[in-house]
Parts: structure tokens; C-alpha cells; sequence
């Protein structure tokens, strides 16, 4: 059994420093750093704005598509518009870059994790009443002050047994699935990772975070990394986001509210 662990550690030690996994341990890094720096963006312009910005889409040059009551979306706000996901070929939920100034962009003004990818930006919109603009307008987060809390947003541990059109959407029966609150959870952000730049059949845990067509959620899986032998498909997806705690103590330490 030692020599059996021995020679395992001697060939992970060198696979470790092989030059392929370098450039992916840096790729994942400066993805980690991007998101980070998109986090602080999205809070910048918060302090700035006074609410949070929507997300854009593939059609908006990567400015955020929001109506002038602080609905998200080109027309009346659809999941889609807040969550992201594909939609009549438009691919909805990216970071709003040229909105909040964030660098570095594509030639399409979209931001771009490490691994050339569109970072993935979604926003929440409570529930009920369906579309209600609370954290996408800045008079409705005056009003709403402290009472109003997300309750659409959250993030599991895996896909197995969520319930994404719940009301509010869960991550199951299973009490250990949940990674957040159900009421914590006001905006994420995150990468598609490596195997998000090939044309793949996603496993069961990123298929609920691209929310492609007929899916577009609130739902969101985050864990650490899996192989394509795991029972829910390989993950490299990662994920960020900001608690509603965050927000508004940033809000008032800048004297935004109340
Ligand atoms: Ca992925
Ligand atoms: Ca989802």
C-alpha cells in the first residue's frame, strides 16, 4: 500500500509540473481574479447608481438591456432577462461590461473570463409579484429599504432533486443541498470554465447553470471541480456572488441609503 501511494505521489508530482497545467492553473486564476474585479464593478456601480445593473445580452453590446421602470429585459422581463440562458438564438445573463466600465472586453464589449469565455452575470427579481424591479431600481431600493430581501437566487450543491420552478425556486427536499439561503443571494457571476469554449453536452450540474432554452432559472450549482466520470458530468464552472448583506452595507457605508 505504500509503494502504491508513493508511486501515485511521485506521478501526480509530475503531472502537477507539466506545462499544460500550469497554463490551466493560471487560466483558472486570472478567472478567479476577473470575477473578483467583476464583483467589485457590479458594487461600484451600485454605489454609484444606486441599484444594481441587469444583465446584457448577446445582442447589446455588452451594455445592460433594462426598461426605464428598472425592468430587466428589452420589453416586458422574461427569466431569461434576469437569469440568463439562450433565446431565439440571443444568449441572455452576461456581465453588463461596457455598463460598469469593466475591462478586459471582446471586440463585442463583453467580458472575458481566462479561458476566452463571456463572463455570466444573473440578478435577482423577487418572485412575487412576478418582475417587480426592487434591486434593478434605485427609488424601489429606497422604498423598499432593509424589508425586501431576494428570494429567487440561489445556489445548490448539485443538480439532483432541485426544484427551479418552485415558488420560490429550492434545491430539494435534501437539506444538505443548499450552498445559500433562499433570501441571501441578490446577484452571481460566473465562468463556464474551461470546457466552457468547446461545444459540449453538458452534465447535469452546468446544464442548470447555462440555462439554456426552456430552462431559465434561478437555480445555480456551484462545487469544486469534477471529472467526466462524476455522477452529474464534469464541472470546471466558477461561480461568485453577492449577498444581499454585502449590497446594502456597502450602500449605506456610502451613504446611498437610507
Ligand atoms: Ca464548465
Ligand atoms: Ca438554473
Amino acid at each position: 500500500m505504500a509503494i502504491v501511494l508513493a508511486i501515485v505521489g511521485v506521478l501526480v508530482t509530475s503531472m502537477m509540473f507539466t506545462l499544460s497545467a500550469q497554463i490551466e492553473q493560471r487560466s483558472f486564476n486570472d478567472t478567479q481574479s476577473r470575477l473578483e474585479s467583476a464583483r467589485e464593478a457590479v458594487l461600484a456601480y451600485a454605489i454609484a447608481n444606486g441599484r444594481l445593473p441587469c444583465p446584457a445580452t448577446s445582442a447589446s453590446a455588452g451594455a445592460e438591456v433594462r426598461l426605464g421602470t428598472g425592468v430587466c429585459g428589452a420589453t416586458t422581463g422574461t427569466a431569461f432577462d434576469y437569469y440568463g440562458g439562450v433565446s431565439g438564438g440571443v444568449t441572455g445573463g452576461l456581465l453588463p461590461a461596457v455598463t460598469l466600465g469593466y475591462q478586459p472586453i471582446d471586440s463585442s464589449g463583453f467580458a472575458l473570463d481566462g479561458w476566452g469565455n463571456r463572463i455570466r452575470y444573473a440578478v435577482s427579481r423577487v418572485t412575487t409579484p412576478s418582475y417587480t424591479a426592487n434591486f434593478t431600481n434605485k427609488a424601489n431600493m429606497q422604498t423598499n429599504g432593509l424589508t425586501v430581501l431576494p428570494n429567487d437566487l440561489i445556489v445548490c450543491a448539485s443538480a439532483t432533486g432541485i426544484v427551479p420552478g418552485g415558488s420560490p425556486p429550492s434545491c430539494g427536499a435534501s437539506a444538505t443541498n443548499s450552498v445559500t439561503n433562499q433570501t441571501t443571494v441578490v446577484a452571481l457571476l460566473y465562468s463556464p470554465g474551461k470546457n466552457g469554449t468547446t461545444a459540449i453536452t453538458l452534465g447535469t450540474d452546468e446544464a442548470a447553470n447555462e440555462n439554456r432554452a426552456g430552462a431559465n432559472d434561478a437555480v445555480f450549482i456551484y462545487h469544486t471541480p469534477a471529472p467526466t466520470t462524476a455522477a452529474n458530468g464534469e464541472f470546471d464552472d466558477q461561480t461568485l456572488w453577492i449577498t444581499v448583506g454585502t449590497l446594502y452595507s456597502k450602500l449605506l457605508a456610502a451613504g446611498v441609503l437610507p
